[in-house]
């Protein structure tokens, strides 16, 4: 049913019912649009708040993406419906739903009718580019009618309308965003509020009202189509939709290519310039050229040949894509959660480190007097915090050591820290002094047993009452911190501040030790301490007995010794694996723990309850790397990430290989039916780790701040790869095989390298490498 095709460039599915929730997604800096299979679409727009140009017919909340959507036959899409005017319906003789890296297409066939349909996106305007083209394949004369059909639905409570335009060649809905106070009418005032869909080749009939277009037959069968020819219709105050129709007299083997733009536009005016810019079949040619060599830009730094062609086809293709759209675009938010922000940057090491270099200006600028890290960064003129936002999580500052290390690593620019940044009260601090007061704040957060308070939240948003009456610890943020603290003061150490170096290794051994006092279960670490001094994720807990962050973070901060760990791992085994991945905590909780919060509400297996949450996966896959000589255990949950390869894997996961998920459903002792299924969200702090492993973990390379080292961990089952990876300019081509040697050793040119670590690297060179590692 799905197979990789143009070389790894697009990926395709054969049905539109196996897995209807397959979608592809395309963006640019001021859009994303993600379109599933059966052509049901979610599009946002930047204004720069997020808004929409397509709605379902009723009234909407707003709010941030949200995973698992579901589909119904009202919500926004793209169709089009063929009529054979000679005949009755059929069912496809073919089908393929093809997500591209630039453009989503489609190709249909039924009863010797083609019909090919192409989505594009421009590199800097908000605005659909649709293809769709018709071709009599059947041998014999045709007469047929091609209605393409956008639904716009419900616009604004105040005015809503739509109406053919003759000059624009296309339907135009207008509407005023709704609003009560005053001020708001100000800050409206220049909204895109008119959603067009506009025609290349005039049609012969149109709609602009979905109640006449859909009638009594709704989606499936609009009434609309029953007649030879749309009725014409305008709607005022009525819910808008644009549907076109061209009727068609086809020779054997005529075919017709259509070219329609569907977006948002403020005024008329706008519309016509958009049409004059995009609207011809020259223009379609060129924006998709350009649109490619921006998703290029994108490539990434790795190349694999290994014996999974499947794994190949997403690490080389899919991964630096997704990844890419997270540093680009930061979700889309004028207010990105800050670890989110951080994080998502991290990624963008990896393909253009120039942009997370800013990124840290921008963050470290908003530092708090305190030395505290704000819940999110803002980004745009007057952007606010907003959902999330609004509630205090304590642990945003850890993530600026975390994500510096892979910024030094890939450029060994430690200029950056000497840069001063000032922030909107005057401040004025180096970059390195930030990262001191950030870490001095978060070893000063501590209760009196040296434990890390939570208030309403760390990594784990919705863990919002553990520690709200002010008491409450977590244990991860406290082996996080320490985790931190260890980063910070290797930078001090480079940086020649002994003095403060010791400080924070002093703070990282405080905290670590505090964890073994008063967290340590006897075979795993609990989760945290409630503001009832109760503790919890420990084994006489029914549910959400063991957390999984906890484990990974005592692993990377050195909390856990190595005999700690050896108890560690079969535990996390047994009680967390799954098919799908490893479940965040188990078992999931049935029902509310006012001592814990929101988390213990979400559906069991979804989300932060228990499911296979990914971006906590790959981080205990990153401690997995990191410690050394855990290569299998690592690998299969770095594979488990990525949908298939088997078939029943993609069918329970619903979701083409071409991103990562924020999650998997878990709950798998619970509820195995559901077990797996992907939330379709491709908004994820999972993907920047899931690129850091497969560089630095699987292939082992990793840089410093002079050069490269190369300490490739294979999984067992594997005897050899090829690696390309681009590193501060040079390119290094690797063959790595298992040799009869104890470690890992590098020849270059014939010749046995010192140790596996190349220094002096020069731009522009190119680097043949032969590495064995161990059998
Ligand atoms: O958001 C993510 C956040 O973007 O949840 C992660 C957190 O670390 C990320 O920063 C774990 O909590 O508020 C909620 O309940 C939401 O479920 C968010 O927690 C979640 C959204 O699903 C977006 O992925």
């Amino acid at each position: 049913i799905l197979r990789p095709t143009h070389n790894g460039d697009r990926y395709e599915l054969t049905s539109p019912t196996v897995m209807p929730k397959a979608a592809g997604f395309l963006w640019n800096q001021k859009m994303m649009v993600q379109i599933t299979c059966r052509g049901y679409a979610t599009a946002q727009f930047m204004q720069p708040e997020p808004a929409k140009y397509a709605h379902a017919p009723n009234l909407e909340a707003k709010t941030f993406m949200q995973p698992e959507p579901n589909y119904y036959a009202h919500h926004p899409g793209r169709f089009v419906y063929i009529k054979d005017e000679e005949s009755v319906r059929t069912v496809p003789d073919r089908f393929v739903f093809s997500a591209g890296k630039s453009d989503v297409a489609w190709a249909v066939e039924f009863n010797g009718i083609r019909v090919e349909m192409v989505m594009g996106l421009p590199t800097h305007d908000v605005a659909e580019l649709w293809t769709i083209k018709v071709t009599n394949v059947s041998g014999r004369p045709r007469r047929i009618s091609v209605t393409p059909y956008f639904p716009i639905g419900y616009k604004s409570w105040m005015n809503q309308s739509a109406e053919w335009n003759p000059e624009l060649v296309g339907i135009v809905a207008s509407s005023v965003t709704p609003y009560q106070k005053a001020a708001e009418y100000f800050k409206n005032k220049y909204l895109k509020d008119k959603t067009y869909f506009i025609c290349e080749t005039t049609p012969d009939s149109w709609e602009a009202n979905q109640q006449n277009f859909e009638g009594e037959g709704g989606l499936h069968n609009p009434s609309g189509l029953q007649e030879p020819q749309l009725s014409g219709g305008d709607a005022r105050y009525e819910t808008p939709t644009a549907a076109v129709q061209y009727r068609l007299a086809l020779k054997a083997g005529d075919e017709r290519e259509y070219r329609f733009m569907f977006g948002p536009a403020y005024d008329e005016a706008e519309i016509q310039t958009m049409r004059n810019r995009y609207l011809s079949k020259q223009a379609f040619v060129r924006t998709a050229d350009e649109y490619a060599a921006y998703m290029a830009r994108g490539q990434g730094c790795l190349r694999i040949e290994t014996p999974d062609k499947d794994l190949d086809n997403f690490v080389n293709n899919w991964l630096p894509r997704q990844v890419y759209y997270h540093g680009d675009v930061n979700r889309l938010t004028t207010d990105p959660q800050t670890r989110n922000y951080l994080q998502d940057n991290m990624g963008m090491n990896f393909i253009k480190p120039e942009v997370t270099r800013k990124a840290f200006i921008t963050a470290v600028s908003q530092q708090e007097e305190s030395g505290a890290m704000p819940d999110g960064i803002l980004l745009a003129e007057g952007a606010e915090l907003k959902y999330i936002n609004q509630i205090p999580h304590t642990d945003h500052c850890v993530w600026l050591p975390v994500t510096l290390e892979v910024y030094l690593a890939e450029t060994g620019d430690y200029g950056l820290l000497k840069e001063k940044v000032r922030s909107s009260n005057g401040d004025e601090f180096t970059v390195f002094e930030r990262f001191s007061r950030a870490m001095d704040w978060l070893l000063r957060l501590r209760d009196e047993r040296g434990l890390s308070y939570i208030a309403q939240g760390d990594w784990c948003d919705p863990m919002n009452m553990v520690g709200y009456k002010g008491r409450g610890v977590s244990g991860w943020l406290t082996l996080a911190t320490a985790f931190a603290a260890n980063l910070w003061a290797n930078v001090c150490e480079h940086e020649g501040r002994t003095d403060l170096a010791q400080r924070y290794r002093a703070g990282a051994a405080a905290c670590n030790e505090a964890a073994n006092k008063h967290l340590w279960d006897g075979d795993w670490f609990a989760r945290g301490i409630t503001d009832d001094n109760v503790t919890f994720g420990i084994k006489k807990d029914v549910e959400g007995r063991i957390w999984l962050n906890p484990q990974t973070f005592a692993i990377l901060s050195g909390a856990a010794s190595q005999e700690q760990i050896s108890r560690i791992l079969p535990q996390v085994d047994e009680h967390l694996n799954t098919p799908y991945g490893i479940q965040m905590f188990a078992p999931p909780f049935t029902k509310m723990r006012e001592d814990i919060g929101r988390v213990t509400q979400k559906a069991i297996g979804s989300a932060e309850n228990a499911a296979v949450y990914n971006h906590a996966g790959v981080f205990f896959v990153h401690s997995l790397y990191n410690l050394g000589g855990e290569q299998d255990r690592a690998y299969t949950l770095l594979r488990q990430l990525i949908p298939g390869p088997s078939d029943a894997d993609y069918r329970q996961r619903g979701q083409l290989p071409i991103y990562i998920p924020n999650y998997y459903r878990g709950a798998w002792k619970q509820f195995p039916r559901t077990a797996g299924r992907s939330s379709q969200l491709f908004n994820t702090g999972t993907v920047s780790w899931v690129y850091r492993c497969f560089i630095e973990g699987l292939c082992g390379l990793r840089g410093d701040a002079e050069g490269l080292t190369i300490r490739p961990q294979l999984p067992s089952a594997w005897n050899s790869i090829k690696v390309t990876r681009q590193f501060r300019g040079a390119t290094f081509h690797l063959d790595i095989r298992r040799g009869d040697v104890d470690e890992v050793t590098v020849r270059q040119s014939g010749k046995v390298l010192p140790e596996p670590r190349i220094t002096n690297i020069r731009a522009g060179q190119t680097y043949q490498l032969t590495v064995l590692v161990p059998q």
